[in-house]
């Protein structure tokens, strides 16, 4: 039994060399990208045994993601090799300033990833964890792998602890009350739910932490990131919140992965819910300052130091 397994699919991610329209790209930086393989990468930086669960083509598009992925200390031999499909790869570009408004250009439809089932996968390898994150862009890659994160949070004895990053991605749904409706249900079966406050006005068109929680009453542990502000988490003792750090943000993608590993990390070593949240800031904090989706997450003695500051030294 590992720490975490995660689930989802990944993609060869190709940055742009100068900021600008997608028509105006001279040229691309390749990169990996994926919100779940993010957290797992982040999670093994930290110290955690993590595996990676998912499909890639038989390509070296598919080659370079798993070896890529594993170079983190990720366990990445539950991801098959599909001899029929590709894997999917995607462009996006920068803004002049960090402001994070970004064109994004998959080419994923059909892809590997999008073939994950019951059948294609090894349900055993994806259960054997203290902890089994996903996310909501699974859902929105067909229906196929709605039924398996259907099967997958279905209760059931010993199950492992469910953990699911809404990560709404208006892009990947092209009826948005269908997105509404299937990430709120998926989102309430869960265990530790992670929603931005901007995704929560877009997908359900509520406003505000309360709304959310009045959203989703189930889930024991619910995080609700508000950005640059901080974020909020609802726990069976209570509710807390804690501001995010000043960082000068150089591109917003993968912080939400960041921040999750963050908070994971924490509760998987059973530090206070105030030290989870600023785990989760930490760890962040590290992906906003960098182009793409990755980076290594701070020591953790000095990150346990930072998170143990008084609140007025914190922030
Ligand atoms: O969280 C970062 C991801 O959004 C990015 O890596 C791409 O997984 C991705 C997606 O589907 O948007």
């Amino acid at each position: 039994v590992v720490d975490v397994v995660t689930l989802g699919e990944s993609m060869v991610t190709f940055l742009p060399t100068r900021p600008g329209r997608l028509a105006d790209v001279p040229s691309w930086d390749r990169a990996i990208g994926g919100a779940e393989s993010n957290v797992a990468c982040v999670l093994a930086a930290a110290g955690h045994s993590v595996r990676w669960v998912s499909r890639v083509g038989a390509d070296g598009f598919g080659d370079h993601l798993v070896e890529r992925i594993a170079s983190w200390g990720v366990d990445t031999r539950h991801v098959p090799r599909d001899p029929a499909r590709p894997t999917g790869i995607y462009f996006r570009t920068a803004g002049d300033r960090a402001d994070d408004t970004h064109e994004v250009a998959y080419y994923r439809a059909g892809s590997a990833a999008s073939a994950m089932s019951a059948t294609t996968l090894d349900l055993t390898a994806v259960r054997a964890a203290r902890v089994l994150h996903l996310s909501g862009i699974t859902a929105a890659l067909s229906a196929d792998c709605r039924a398996l994160l259907h099967t997958l949070t279905a209760p059931a004895a010993g199950r492992p602890l469910l953990s699911f990053d809404v990560n709404h991605r208006p892009g990947l749904w092209p009826d948005r009350a269908e997105a509404g409706t299937v990430l709120r249900d998926l989102a309430r079966r869960c265990d530790l739910v992670f929603v931005g406050d901007d995704e929560a006005r877009d997908a359900w068109g509520i406003e505000g932490p309360d709304a959310v929680r009045r959203a989703l009453p189930e889930p024991r542990t619910l995080v609700v990131k508000e950005g640059a502000r901080g974020a909020t988490v609802f726990h069976d003792a209570g509710v807390t919140s804690v501001p995010a750090l000043d960082v000068d943000v150089v591109a917003a993608v993968g912080a939400g992965d960041a921040f999750a590993a963050g908070f994971l990390s924490a509760t998987l070593r059973d530090l206070p819910v105030r030290d989870r949240l600023r785990h989760g800031h930490l760890t962040a904090a590290a992906a906003l300052t960098v182009p793409g989706d990755l980076a290594r997450p701070p020591a953790r003695g000095h990150a346990d130091r930072l998170a143990a500051l008084d609140d007025t030294a914190w922030g």
